[in-house]
């Protein structure tokens, strides 16, 4: 990796690194030579100029070649020797989110080292089952625990409705109803935050998740991020949040801020998408015939756990679909642990 110029130091007092997320996970990786190479955070990435956190405070990196960028994303662990101001490599990650970026093959890491993952969803027509499903095939697969957030709570006369919808995505899903810009959203996210834990906001443009990360991060010098409003016909966001951002909690942890993403293309994720249809997956085994695709086969435990009414006929319909979609995106050498394709 290129060289890399410390800019700026913001001296802060020292944090100890297990703030930061530091675990035996990132020491174990270390080698014995590499102990004098400090260990830092990426908080944000601009083209060459890399913003990571230390112990000693907030540190504005250079790389000498923009394109060692790409390899880095937020969240990462990264070594930086102090002397020669060199970055040294990226620490192996802990989880990692990754999705296919368009009309390519190759998987891009979105957020590295989270914890849990909230996907936002406003109570309106953002509201979108198909969407949320591939967030959590996501999050299953990069090894981050997924949990509903349900925003815009105000705008419904039905939120019982969506509450229900949503915790029917996936067996054993935490959904929570919070309003992104009362302090009180903190207190009910407090259960996954935390010292030195990491979370991340994803889900579509305009649905409040920079308004929740100034909640979270607290009245400080002026909010970390700046919100947008959306369009009153559609409930379309303007894409106000253009880039990544890791940004610390006030009650302890770290939150990292993302841009809506108009569409999510899965790659790489069976694992991921077997535990979000677990339901229907389970029931494969029972299928008379061991290749059953469960559209017209005779003996099909899925068709017939349709016909009982214990899984809705469109929650099998957006499986396949995502199935086919992500085998379809998974070159089989690069598949889940060397995996041929999956069968049904
Ligand atoms: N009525 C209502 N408005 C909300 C709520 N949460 C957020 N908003 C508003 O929704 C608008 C969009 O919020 P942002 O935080 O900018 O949305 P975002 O998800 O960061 O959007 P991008 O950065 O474009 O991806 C702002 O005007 C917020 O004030 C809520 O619970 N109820
Ligand atoms: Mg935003
Ligand atoms: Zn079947």
């Amino acid at each position: 990796m290129g060289r890399a110029v410390i800019n700026h130091l913001t001296a802060l007092q020292s944090v100890p690194l297990s703030k930061l997320g530091w675990s035996d996970f990132f020491e174990d990786q270390r080698e014995p030579d590499e102990a004098v190479f400090a260990p830092m955070r990426i908080a944000a990435i601009h083209r060459s100029r890399l913003t990571a956190l230390s112990e000693v405070g907030s540190v504005e990196l250079t790389l000498a070649a923009p394109a060692d960028a790409g390899d880095l994303t937020v969240g990462d662990w990264v070594l930086v020797d102090p002397v020669t101001q060199t970055l040294h490599r990226r620490l192996g990650r802990r989880t990692v989110m990754e999705r296919r970026t368009e009309g390519s093959r190759t998987l891009q890491a979105a957020a590295a080292n989270v914890d849990t993952l909230f996907i936002v969803t406003s109570c309106n027509a953002d509201f979108n089952p198909a969407r949320l499903e591939r967030y959590l095939a996501l999050a299953n697969q990069g090894g981050t625990a997924p949990v509903i957030l349900l925003t815009k709570a105000d705008t419904t006369d039905d939120l019982g409705a969506y509450q229900r919808q949503a915790s029917q995505l996936q067996r054993g899903l935490d959904v929570v109803t919070v309003n992104p810009r009362l302090p009180a959203a903190a207190d009910m996210l407090a259960p996954w935050c935390g010292s030195g834990r990491t979370v991340a906001l994803v889900g579509s443009s305009g649905v409040g998740k920079s308004t929740l990360v100034n909640t979270l991060v607290g009245a400080g010098e002026g909010p970390a991020q700046q919100t947008g409003g959306i369009r009153e016909h559609d409930a379309k966001g303007r894409h106000t949040t253009t880039s990544r951002s890791l940004h610390a909690i006030a009650g302890g942890g770290w939150v990292i801020d993302t841009p809506g993403m108009r569409t999510l293309h899965l790659s790489g994720a069976a694992e991921g998408i077997e535990t979000l249809f677990a339901e229907i997956v389970e029931l494969a085994p029972l299928c008379r015939y061991r290749d059953c695709t469960h559209a017209h086969e005779p003996g099909c435990a899925v068709s017939i756990a349709i016909s009982e009414g214990k899984i809705e006929p469109e929650r099998l319909v957006r499986w396949r679909k995502l199935f086919d979609e992500n085998r379809d995106n998974t070159p089989t050498s690069v598949g889940p642990r060397g995996r041929q394709r999956a069968s049904r």
